[in-house]
């Protein structure tokens, strides 16, 4: 049961992060309402949220999934893959801090959040251009003692491993074609993201609730057969810089 997220409000550079998207910039006073949508949403399916003031000089920091992995027993803190992103990390292991012995992923190796697919006791830990084989060690010599069964998943397309891939509940992932095939979830329905819809493979899954970007109609259509909850949210702001539903908290 997840009872609590942590956000960070939008900074008013956050034109000035990396992207690949290729869709504009984000307009600012859109991204905030859009964030304060996805905050509310959260607070009405019950959790408590944690909202941190904006990072100016960090115009990444709203993605907050990047900076930390956090398990009942400890928060992981990461040493993001963009150098520009490295900071962030320090900021939110003052904030999981006040909630979780912390530890962390040191040089070299680096590790974003975003390619960390927990479900129950396994993680799935995508190897991109951010996160290498070195953090990945890292994390399970810190996880497998504590009975996580951790495993590498070389991912090609997209930026993270959860740009393609999501837990979504009644022992179901939802993924994109080319990384469907994989052994790793043998063992779990998979609901197939429409080829022209990979964006929305990187939908939330919480308490049994079930957030998607809107825009997507097949996908959305495909997931309510799961008979869950199903909550559209406008993410476009944060699409243009290559964000998503995942990216803008910290569950646990
Ligand atoms: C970046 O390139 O790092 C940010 N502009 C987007 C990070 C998105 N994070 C995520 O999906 N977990």
């Amino acid at each position: 049961m997840i009872t609590t997220a942590i956000t960070r409000t939008p900074s008013a550079e956050l034109s000035r992060g990396l992207t690949t998207a290729n869709l504009g910039p984000p307009e600012y006073g859109k991204a905030l309402s859009q964030h304060g949508q996805y905050v509310e949403l959260l607070i009405r399916l019950g959790l408590k949220v944690e909202v941190l003031a904006p990072a100016e000089e960090f115009p990444d920091a709203h993605f907050v999934e990047d900076t930390a992995v956090v398990f009942p027993e400890l928060a992981l803190i990461t040493r993001p893959g963009a150098p520009s992103r490295q900071g962030e990390a320090e900021l939110m292991a003052a904030v999981l801090a006040n909630y979780r012995k912390v530890v962390h992923i040191d040089l070299p190796g680096t590790l974003d959040g975003g390619d960390v697919l927990t479900i129950g006791r396994n993680v799935f830990v995508g190897l991109t251009d951010r996160t290498d084989r070195a953090g990945f060690n890292q994390l399970s010599k810190i996880l497998t003692p504590l009975n996580y069964n951790c495993q590498a998943i070389p991912v090609s397309a997209g930026l993270h491993l959860k740009s393609s891939v999501n837990y979504i509940g009644n022992d179901t992932i939802l993924v994109t074609s080319e990384l469907a095939g994989n052994r790793a979830w043998e063992a779990y329905h998979k609901i197939i993201i429409d080829p022209q819809e990979q964006y929305a493979a990187n939908t939330l899954w919480v308490n049994d609730n079930l957030l998607v970007p809107a825009g997507f109609p097949r996908t959305t259509a495909k997931i309510k057969t799961l008979g869950l909850p199903v909550h559209e949210l406008e993410i476009t702001e944060m699409q243009k810089m290559d964000g998503g539903l995942t990216c803008l908290s910290l569950r646990f």
